[in-house]
C-alpha cells in the first residue's frame, strides 16, 4: 500500500499517503543560523514557543510547522521570504568574496531537490533591508547548486530513484550550504534569499515544497588581496516572477529514473562562482558575530538586542 520507501514518507507526504489520521508533528526545517568567518548570526525559528534574538539577521515568518510555500503562492509575495515574511532588524556584515554558511535546522533525507540562492539589493531605504518592501526586491540568482540532480549510483542509498540531489550534499554537510558572496559585488545592503525545494511530492501539480529563507546582509568591499571578478546583478526579477507551477523543475516525478533536471527560475549571473559540491563543508561557529544596523550608507552597532556570544550551537541531526 505504500509505493515509496518508508524513509520518503516524511512530513506532509505521510498524511497524504495515509489519508487517515491528522498530520503528525513533524520536522520540516527553518534557518537556524548563519556563520561568516566563524562568527555566528541568528536566524529565525518560526515554531511555537521558540524565542528569537532581537539581533537576528533571519527574516521572520508565520509558519509554525517550519513548513513550506507551495506553487499556489508563486504569484503572491509569500514566495519571496516565506509566509508573512518580514525583514530582520539587523544585518550580518560580510565582505564580497566571503562565504556565508547557511545552517538549516536539519533536512529530511526524503526531501530531494535543488538548493538555490539569490541576492536582491535594498535600495532607496535609510535602514538598509530592515524595513524593505519585499514586493520591490529584484532577485538575481547566484547559486543553482549545479548539478542539482547528481544522478543514480550503481549501489547504495542513491541507486534507485530519486537518486542523489544537492539536498543530500547539504545533509552530508551537517544540513548546511555554503554561499559565495560574489567577489565583485558592490558594497551595500542586500537580502540573501536561500531556498531549498523538496520534490518528493512534485509529481502532483502544486506539490513542490519551497523553503525560502531570507537573510539581511551588509556587504563590504572584498578583503585586500582577494582575487575579484567583475560582477553585476543582472537586473533581477520580482519573486512573483521566479517560478511557474508547470516549470519542468517544479512539476516533476522524481521517482521515475531521470536523466536530466532543469533547475527552476532564472539562470545564475555571470561570475557568481557558487561553491561547488566538492567544496561544500561543515562550518564551526567560533564566537558570536556583531550584527549591524544600517544607517543611510553606513552601519552602526546593532544595540536593540544582544548577540548570544556564549550560546552553543550544537550540530544538527541528519533526519
Ligand atoms: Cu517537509
Amino acid at each position: 500500500m505504500f509505493p515509496l520507501p518508508l524513509r520518503f514518507l516524511a512530513c506532509s507526504a505521510l498524511f497524504v499517503v495515509s489519508g487517515l489520521f491528522p498530520p503528525p508533528v513533524v520536522a520540516h526545517s527553518n534557518l537556524a543560523y548563519i556563520i561568516i568567518n566563524g562568527e555566528v548570526f541568528d536566524g529565525f525559528d518560526p515554531r511555537p514557543g521558540k524565542s528569537n534574538s532581537a539581533a537576528r539577521v533571519g527574516w521572520s515568518s508565520a509558519n509554525p510547522d517550519a513548513g513550506y510555500v507551495g506553487p499556489a503562492n508563486f504569484t503572491t509575495p509569500e514566495i519571496a521570504c516565506h509566509l508573512s515574511g518580514a525583514p530582520a532588524p539587523a544585518h550580518a556584515p560580510v565582505r564580497a568574496g566571503d562565504k556565508i554558511h547557511v545552517q538549516w535546522n536539519g533536512w529530511p533525507f526524503g526531501h530531494p531537490g535543488p538548493v538555490l540562492s539569490y541576492l536582491a539589493p535594498c535600495e532607496g531605504t535609510s535602514d538598509g533591508c530592515a524595513s524593505v518592501d519585499k514586493t520591490k526586491l529584484l532577485w538575481t540568482k547566484i547559486d543553482d547548486s549545479a548539478p542539482a540532480f547528481i544522478g543514480l549510483t550503481k549501489t547504495g542509498e542513491y541507486s534507485s530513484p530519486p537518486g542523489e540531489w544537492a539536498s543530500h550534499i547539504m545533509i552530508n554537510n551537517n544540513n548546511s550550504w555554503s554561499v559565495h558572496v560574489p567577489s565583485g559585488l558592490r558594497p551595500g545592503p542586500y537580502v540573501l534569499r536561500h531556498e531549498a525545494i523538496a520534490l518528493h511530492f512534485a509529481k502532483k501539480e502544486g506539490g513542490a515544497q519551497h523553503y525560502p529563507l531570507c537573510i539581511n546582509l551588509w556587504v563590504e568591499p572584498a578583503a585586500a588581496g582577494t582575487k575579484t571578478l567583475p560582477f553585476s546583478l543582472d537586473g533581477g526579477v520580482p519573486a512573483t516572477k521566479l517560478y511557474k507551477a508547470n516549470d519542468p523543475g517544479v512539476l516533476i516525478d522524481v521517482f521515475q529514473p531521470l536523466t536530466t533536471y532543469v533547475v527552476p527560475g532564472p539562470s545564475i549571473a555571470a561570475n557568481a562562482e557558487p561553491v561547488r559540491h566538492a567544496m561544500q563543508t561543515q562550518s564551526v561557529a567560533v564566537w558570536g558575530g556583531k550584527a549591524v544596523k544600517v544607517v543611510g550608507t553606513r552601519t552602526a552597532p546593532f544595540v536593540a538586542g544582544r548577540t548570544p556570544a556564549a550560546r552553543s550551537y550544537p550540530p544538527q541531526l541528519r533526519t
